[in-house]
C-alpha cells in the first residue's frame, strides 16, 4: 500500500471516526467492496476507509483532515459511473467519501419552480418529490433508482429528455460544494439570472469530483405535461431517422421531448435477454426510432400531431412501420425496451462502449462509416447502436458475438475498435464522451482529442483548486508528455 499520508493510517481512521461516527466509517475490506468496485465490475479498487458523512460540515471536516495529511479522497454517489470515475485505484491509500446519507429534499418552491436538495438524493426520489409538488424534474436516465443528484451533476448527466430540457448544466441554478481543503463554496440561489462574476458552479458541474465535492443543488422544475404521445417507428435507415426528426420538429416544435434511435441488434439483445417483453412491431427492422411528444395541452391534439408526423414520414418513404402507444402502459413498455438496452449489455458482457456526439447533420454518415470500420475489424460483432439521436448522441457499442467470450472479444478488440470509432468522431469534430464522462476509461484518449492549450487550462484549474491533487486522483485529466 503506497501511503502518501503524513500520519499512520490508524490515526487517520481514528480521526475519521471522530468526525462521522463509528457506524459511518467502514474499514473492513469485505464491507468496503461494494464501494470499491464499479458498476460494470471492470474496476476493482481498494480503500483506506469508506466514510458516509451526514452533512456538509462533516464533508468539510473529512476533506480538511485528508488535505492536512495528504490522504486522497474519492467522492462517490450511486457508484453508477460507466467510466470507472467513482472508485479508488488499487493503491489502497484513499478514502471513499460516499454521499448517500445526505439524501434530503430541502425545499420545493413551486412559485419559483425550483427544488433545493442534498447531493445524495437519488434521481428517482428527486423526480418523485417534484411530481408530488405538481412539477417535473426532467432529467431521465435508466439508472435513476440508484444514481444520485450529486453524481448526475458531477458528470453533467444527459439521458433521454435532453432534446427538450437540456442536461444537468442546463437544469441547475446553484450548487454547494466542498473544496479539497475543506472550504465550502455555496451558490444555493434559485435565480435564473445572476451576472455577478464568474459562473463558478459550472466549474464543478461535469468535473467528476476532481475539483470539489458537490453536496447540494438548486434545480429547475418544469410544468408537468398533461399529454404524452409516443410511437415506436421502423425507419429506412439513420438518414431517414434524421429527416424524420426534422419533420417532427417542424410539425411539433418544442413538444418533441425524446427521439431515440435503436438498431435491430440492440432491440434483439433486449428481447433475448428479457423474453417476457414483447416486440413493439410485428417484424424485425434494422433501424427504429422511439419518439415521444409531451405538452400541456389536450391528448387528442397531441395524438393528431403524432399522426401527422407519421403520415408525412410514410409519404416521404422515411417510415416503413409504426406502433403508436394507445395508453401510458404502452408508452412505459416502449421505454422499458429502450432503457433495458444498457443493462442487457452489462448482463451479456463484452460491450465496447463508445458514447459519441456528432453534429446532427453528420451523424448518419458517421454511423455508416463507423459500422464499416468496426465490421472490418470484428466481422461478427453485434452492432448495438442506440441513443439520443435528437442530441446528436449515439451509444455506438459493438458487442461480442454470442460464441465469443467477453474477455476474448474485449482483449482482441477493445483498444482498436474504440480507437477507430473515437477517431472517426474526433475527425468530424465530435465528442468521444457525450454524456458518460471520462473517469479513467477515457482519460488517456483525451490526449488525442484535446489541444495542448485545453489540457494546460484544465490542469491550471485543477492545480488552483486541488493543489495537492488529492481529489479523485488520476481521473479525467491525462498527464501530457513532459508535464511534471
Ligand atoms: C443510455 C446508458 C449507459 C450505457 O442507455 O442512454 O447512457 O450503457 C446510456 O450506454
Ligand atoms: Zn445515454
Amino acid at each position: 500500500m503506497t501511503s502518501l499520508s503524513t500520519i499512520p493510517h490508524a490515526q487517520v481512521l481514528a480521526e475519521l471516526r471522530a468526525i462521522v461516527g463509528d457506524k459511518a466509517c467502514i474499514d473492513v475490506a469485505a464491507d468496503m467492496q461494494p464501494f470499491t468496485t464499479d458498476y460494470r465490475k471492470l474496476y476493482h479498487g481498494r480503500a483506506l476507509a469508506v466514510v458516509l458523512p451526514a452533512d456538509t460540515q462533516q464533508v468539510s471536516a473529512v476533506l480538511a483532515l485528508c488535505f492536512k495529511h495528504n490522504v486522497p479522497v474519492v467522492p462517490q454517489g450511486g457508484n453508477t459511473s460507466l467510466m470507472g470515475g467513482a472508485v479508488p485505484d488499487a493503491a489502497g491509500n484513499a478514502v471513499v467519501l460516499n454521499l448517500r446519507r445526505m439524501n434530503q429534499v430541502l425545499e420545493i418552491d413551486v412559485v419559483n419552480d425550483t427544488m433545493t436538495l442534498q447531493a445524495g438524493v437519488t434521481l428517482q426520489s428527486a423526480r418523485a418529490a417534484a411530481e408530488e409538488a405538481g412539477r417535473l424534474f426532467p432529467l431521465r436516465i435508466g439508472s435513476e433508482g440508484s444514481c444520485q443528484i450529486g453524481g448526475n451533476l458531477s458528470t453533467n448527466a444527459g439521458g433521454t429528455a435532453v432534446l427538450r430540457y437540456g442536461n444537468m448544466r442546463d437544469l441547475t441554478l446553484g450548487i454547494e460544494a466542498v473544496l479539497p481543503d475543506g472550504r465550502i463554496y455555496s451558490s444555493l440561489r434559485g435565480l435564473r439570472k445572476d451576472n455577478t462574476g464568474y459562473d463558478l458552479k459550472q466549474l464543478f458541474i461535469g468535473s467528476e469530483g476532481t475539483l470539489g465535492i458537490i453536496t447540494a443543488a438548486v434545480l429547475k422544475l418544469m410544468p408537468l405535461p398533461s399529454a404524452t404521445a409516443a410511437a415506436w417507428i421502423a425507419v429506412r435507415d439513420p438518414h431517414a431517422a434524421v429527416e424524420l426528426l426534422g419533420e417532427a420538429k417542424r410539425v411539433a416544435g418544442q413538444a418533441v421531448t425524446a427521439f431515440e434511435l435503436i438498431s435491430g441488434p440492440a432491440l434483439t439483445l433486449v428481447l433475448e435477454s428479457m423474453p417476457q417483453l414483447s416486440a413493439p412491431l410485428p417484424s424485425a427492422h434494422d433501424w427504429m426510432v422511439l419518439i415521444e411528444l409531451t405538452s400541456g395541452g389536450d391528448a387528442e391534439g397531441l395524438d393528431a400531431t403524432l399522426m401527422q408526423i407519421l403520415e408525412q414520414g410514410m409519404e416521404r418513404g422515411l417510415v416503413t412501420d409504426a406502433a403508436i402507444a394507445a395508453s401510458i402502459a404502452d408508452t412505459r413498455a416502449f421505454w422499458m425496451l429502450r432503457e433495458e438496452i444498457s443493462d442487457a449489455q452489462t448482463r451479456t458482457g463484452g460491450s465496447i462502449k463508445c458514447d459519441i456526439s456528432i453534429p446532427l447533420s453528420k451523424i448518419a454518415d458517421f454511423i455508416a462509416d463507423a459500422s464499416a470500420e468496426v465490421l472490418a475489424l470484428a466481422p461478427d460483432a453485434r452492432m448495438v447502436i442506440y441513443g439520443h439521436m435528437g442530441d446528436g448522441n449515439v451509444h455506438f457499442n459493438p458487442l461480442r458475438p454470442k460464441d465469443v467470450s467477453a474477455a476474448d472479444f474485449l482483449a482482441a478488440n477493445y483498444a482498436r475498435v474504440s480507437h477507430a470509432v473515437d477517431g472517426l468522431a474526433t475527425a468530424q469534430n465530435g465528442s468521444i464522451s457525450a454524456e458518460h464522462g471520462i473517469g479513467v476509461a477515457k482519460r488517456d484518449d483525451l490526449l488525442q482529442c484535446k489541444s495542448p492549450v485545453e489540457l494546460e487550462l484544465m490542469w491550471q484549474v485543477k492545480r488552483a483548486l486541488d493543489p495537492k491533487n488529492l481529489l479523485n486522483p488520476a481521473k479525467v485529466l491525462p498527464v501530457p508528455e513532459g508535464m511534471a
